[in-house]
């Protein structure tokens, strides 16, 4: 039995997708390894989980197609890697959420979610999204500066600036509203990008919105947002650097002023007491990134917290 709105079973499928290619450093396809080797499987099962692991890729390593000089377009790095891999991560997605079970997708870097957003959207048409981050990841091809397709997740399943959009990611469907997602723990974000999120109307609460209402009140603004009927499921999307670097040191691009693990916590825990979370990506974890022996464990054990947290872990 589950006390899931949508899920007949607590049945969950773990799918990892270790995928660097939505940005330069190496490092980020480990993660999925080093959160499983620390036993987040077996946690998951003792939160009553039935679990089954599906590699999105089906073992093809995508580091070693990284430095191909002539994959890029326009703007955008590596098209032809990231539209492959997303469109794996898409089907995983999406056969997970078919089948009635909760989809969990460790990543990788944040570029993953163009695949689990579109796949669980697939399924659940109506379902909103929480995006915690440092960043907007909702640069357009046209917007990047760094041309890092992690940085443009949001953009490409909502279908912004497509007329512009690399052949390779053409598979993409159009399917978040701009009403359907909002984010908590937003402060580096580009221009180009704060343009978008107005012009668009979206719900962003930045770590400002953060220190003046305090987490609750922050996340009980998101969930009303991104469902004002409270019948939506729910897609959270976590990146590790929403948290400050403090607590989780190992990442692709860490920013001051962060969540505290605590507050990190809180929203996962406070989704999963909605009783309608029916994916989750956990992405940008990079073990090759820590300068102390410290920074690893700090860094995956918040990862793994934030999974349990997610799937029904309390304090009490
Ligand atoms: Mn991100």
């Amino acid at each position: 039995m589950s006390t899931n709105t949508f899920l007949p079973n607590k049945s969950l499928t773990i799918i990892t997708a270790p995928f660097s290619g939505g940005q330069g450093k190496s490092g980020v396809e480990l993660g999925p390894e080093y959160l499983l080797k620390a036993g987040l499987e077996k946690d998951l099962q003792g939160l009553g989980w039935e679990t089954k692991v599906v590699d999105a890729f089906n073992g093809k390593d995508y580091e070693a197609l990284k430095n191909d000089e002539s994959d890029v377009h326009g703007n955008c790095k590596r098209p032809n890697i990231v539209g492959e891999a997303t469109k794996s991560v898409f089907e995983a997605v999406k056969a997970a959420t078919e089948a009635k079970t909760l989809a969990l997708t460790v990543g990788g870097d944040h570029s993953i979610a163009i695949g689990t957003v579109a796949g669980t959207l697939s399924t659940y048409p109506n379902a909103g999204v929480l995006w915690i981050d440092a960043h907007a990841d909702i640069n357009t091809p046209l917007t990047t500066d760094s041309g890092n397709l992690h940085g443009c997740p949001v953009s490409f399943v909502m279908g912004l600036d497509s007329h512009v959009c690399p052949p390779e990611l053409k598979w993409v469907p159009k399917v978040l509203d701009p009403k359907k997602i909002a984010y908590i723990g937003l402060r580096d974000v580009d221009d180009g990008e704060k343009k978008i999120l107005k012009e668009h109307g979206i719900t962003a609460f930045s770590m400002y919105h953060v220190d003046r209402y305090g987490i609750n009140k922050v996340v009980e603004m998101a969930l009303a947002a991104i469902d004002p009927t409270g019948d939506s499921p729910i897609h959270l999307s976590y990146d590790v650097d929403a948290i400050d670097p403090f607590f989780v040191p190992a990442t692709g691009t860490p920013v001051g002023g962060g969540l505290t693990f605590r507050e990190g916590l809180f929203i996962a825990e406070r989704v999963a007491e909605t009783g309608k979370l029916i994916a989750v990506d956990i992405v940008e974890c990079n073990p090759l990134l820590a300068t102390q022996d410290s920074h690893v464990a700090d860094t995956i054990s918040t990862g793994a917290a934030i999974a349990r947290a997610a799937l029904g872990e309390t304090l009490l």
